[in-house]
């Protein structure tokens, strides 16, 4: 039997075929390859629209032959296929790979500024006193920085700190007591809070002034609080802060918002050293808030926390505390 131009056109395709397959590399390849001969449209089915005009001796033969090309065409694009999957999958993994053994990037841990843990260590031990922390305004009245403090605008104390002025006449606060006018004015005792935040001050700077500064001031208003409370509360603060065996004093002092007044000194590497300033609350403050003096009595009392910060560190200038020298920072 002589071989028909249909057989070498089937064995020319799968020749083809298998080739085209074995140097394929994507899937995607590989579909078009299986379009190109297989599909519906593919070189296959064309060749056998040829088939018509054989004779029917000859049909069989070339039928088959068509079967068996078809068949190994098809064997080839399937174990291709497992190829480029398993080669697929075993490239991703390569990829994802991760060398545990590899030096990792060290990222510098920050940590808390002086004043800030500072202001934490205070606000913890009031907080534990029973103490709420109250906020407010950086920029205040007239009203609220001075005249609510017994303060009036001829008071020789407005002498005592320089005020930065605002152009529409509100002002830098000065002290952090405004927040507890605030609080009071909306509140009714028994209150106890405790105001930390940032003062201004016209200071030349050096080593122990700055013109912005940090306070915290507290303030208890009941029925029945006297010098002695106040003084008993100061002296737990300052050795739960400094130690419990710190020697503490109080010396008379005067302030506008406070009456009496003292100043307390704590014997720190054999020196007194004079640290916050503290007094009842002089009955104009309760009158300007709504309170009866006659029924309300309150303590008072604020320092500086540069300060506290200077001294619990060993801090030698103020400035250190505000250029962000790491060197310094880290110490910390
Ligand atoms: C109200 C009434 C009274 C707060 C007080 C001081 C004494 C005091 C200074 C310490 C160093 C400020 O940072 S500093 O310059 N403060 O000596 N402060 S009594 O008295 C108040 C507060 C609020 C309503």
């Amino acid at each position: 039997m002589t071989t028909s131009p249909i057989q070498t056109q089937l064995e020319t395709l799968q020749t083809e075929a298998i080739d085209a397959i074995a140097d394929s590399s994507s899937l995607d390849e590989l579909e078009q390859l299986r379009v190109k001969y297989l599909g519906k449209k593919g070189q296959l089915s064309q060749i056998l629209r040829g088939m018509g005009k054989l004779s029917p001796e000859e049909r069989p033969a070339v039928g088959n032959k068509a079967n068996v090309v078809k068949e190994a065409v098809q064997t080839n694009l399937d174990r291709q296929k497992d190829r480029l999957q398993q080669a697929a999958v075993a490239a991703k993994i390569a990829a994802e790979t991760l060398d545990v053994t590899m030096p990792g990037v060290s990222r510098p841990l920050g940590r808390v500024h002086p004043l800030n843990g500072t202001v934490d260590r205070v606000l913890d031990i009031f907080v534990g006193l029973g103490y709420t922390v109250a906020t407010g305004p950086q920029i205040e009245s007239d009203y609220y920085n001075f005249e609510a403090l017994n303060t009036p605008q001829d008071h020789p104390a407005r002498d005592m700190q320089d005020t930065f002025y605002l152009p529409d006449g509100n002002l830098l606060r000065t002290h952090t007591s405004s927040v507890q006018i605030r609080y009071m004015e909306n509140n009714e005792p028994p209150i106890r809070i405790i105001a930390p935040g940032r003062v201004y001050r016209r200071d030349t700077v050096d080593a122990t002034h700055s013109a912005v500064f940090h306070q915290v001031e507290l303030l208890a208003v009941d029925k029945g609080l006297k010098f002695t409370d106040l003084k008993g509360t100061i002296k737990e603060f300052l050795q739960r802060m400094f130690g419990s065996e710190l020697p503490v004093q109080f010396r008379a002092s005067y302030f506008p918002f406070t009456e009496p007044s003292a100043e307390v000194d704590v014997q720190w590497k054999g020196k007194w050293l004079e640290v916050m300033g503290c007094g009842m609350v002089d009955p104009n403050v309760l009158k300007a808030v709504g309170y009866d003096p006659e029924v309300y009595t309150g303590f008072a009392a604020g320092f500086g926390v540069e300060r506290f910060a200077m001294v619990l560190h060993q801090i030698d200038d103020i400035r250190r505390l505000y250029n962000s020298d790491l060197r310094f920072l880290r110490q910390f």
